[in-house]
């Protein structure tokens, strides 16, 4: 069952502005809350961005929710979400203590696409490593330090206008995690040719709202999250990785119930983890 914690931490991302506490019972936009004063907050770099929607109030913008306008997707996965009287679009979950769009550019959803890279844990010799404990093989996947929270997370990103969800799986894994967008032509072509298959074979994982920081209660993530998997680890596993765009580390990370990353990352990996028998 979804719920909000990570979307209602005291202090909203990048900022000194502070959510209005909603208490877990009152979380529900079906559970009367009178009381409830939520800070507006729309971050001010979003005026005029490309990738950003207008205010709601200007008359140029005339949005259609819960459908695909012609490049922009405003359908959600979670059905159909309520719009309220004054037009703001609700989220699917519930309050948040902040209205506005916070840093987010889209009103009601954002859509993002995770592909979760992993392989075998292998010593020196190439064995794989079993846990003592529980005796499954060790999973590893590919981890990035975000540079806005320096939390560890998969390397994902938004889902550009008419972009396909599988181009946005290997745009940003080659952005974040292997520095495309400092590549030459040369060197960008050699990645794609050795990475484009290996990226048309993934197993879905998770298609959803995301508890991610930036949430609010008029905007929110979801994410398509793809398993892509290198079985005898020489595909991905061959390649040098180096963190680019909004990533700020990126390493090979051992899969178990320790982990801890961004938004509600840990829940995906975990399902991932379960899939492939796995030690967690
Ligand atoms: C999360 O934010 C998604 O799961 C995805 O990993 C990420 C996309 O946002 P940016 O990385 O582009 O900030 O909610
Ligand atoms: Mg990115
Ligand atoms: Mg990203």
């Amino acid at each position: 069952t979804l719920f909000h914690q990570k979307c209602r931490q005291d202090f909203y991302p990048s900022s000194n502005v502070k959510r209005f506490a909603v208490p877990n019972e009152k979380i529900p936009w079906t559970v009367e809350y009178p009381e409830y004063k939520p800070v507006a907050y729309t971050a001010a770099a979003l005026k005029g961005k490309p990738w950003a929607d207008p205010e709601i109030n200007e008359s140029t913008f005339k949005p259609k929710w819960n459908a695909v306008n012609d490049k922009v997707n405003r359908k959600s996965f979670m059905g159909n979400y309520v719009v309220n009287a004054d037009g703001y679009p609700l989220n699917p979950v519930g309050r948040t203590g902040i209205v506005g769009r916070g840093l987010l550019g889209r009103w009601g959803p954002n859509h993002a696409a995770d592909p979760i890279v992993t392989r075998w844990k292998r010593d020196n010799a190439g064995i794989v490593e079993v846990d003592k404990q529980t005796g499954k093989p060790v999973l590893q996947f590919v981890a990035i330090q975000r540079r806005d929270s320096g939390e560890w997370a998969i390397p994902g990103g938004m889902i550009d206008p008419n972009e396909t969800v599988s181009t946005t799986l290997m745009r940003e894994f080659m952005e974040e995690a292997l520095n495309f967008l400092e590549m030459d032509d040369a060197e960008r072509k050699i990645l794609q040719n050795s990475i484009t298959e290996f990226f048309t074979k993934g197993d879905e994982i998770y298609k959803g709202y995301v508890d991610d920081p930036r949430n609010t209660d008029n905007s929110w993530m979801e994410t398509v999250a793809i398993n892509f998997h290198d079985e005898e680890n020489n595909v991905v596993g061959k390649l040098t990785l180096k963190a680019g765009d909004d990533a700020r580390n990126v390493r090979w990370m051992d899969l178990n119930k320790e982990i801890n990353l961004y938004a509600n990352h840990s829940d995906f990996v975990k399902t991932v983890v379960s899939r492939r028998k796995a030690h967690w």
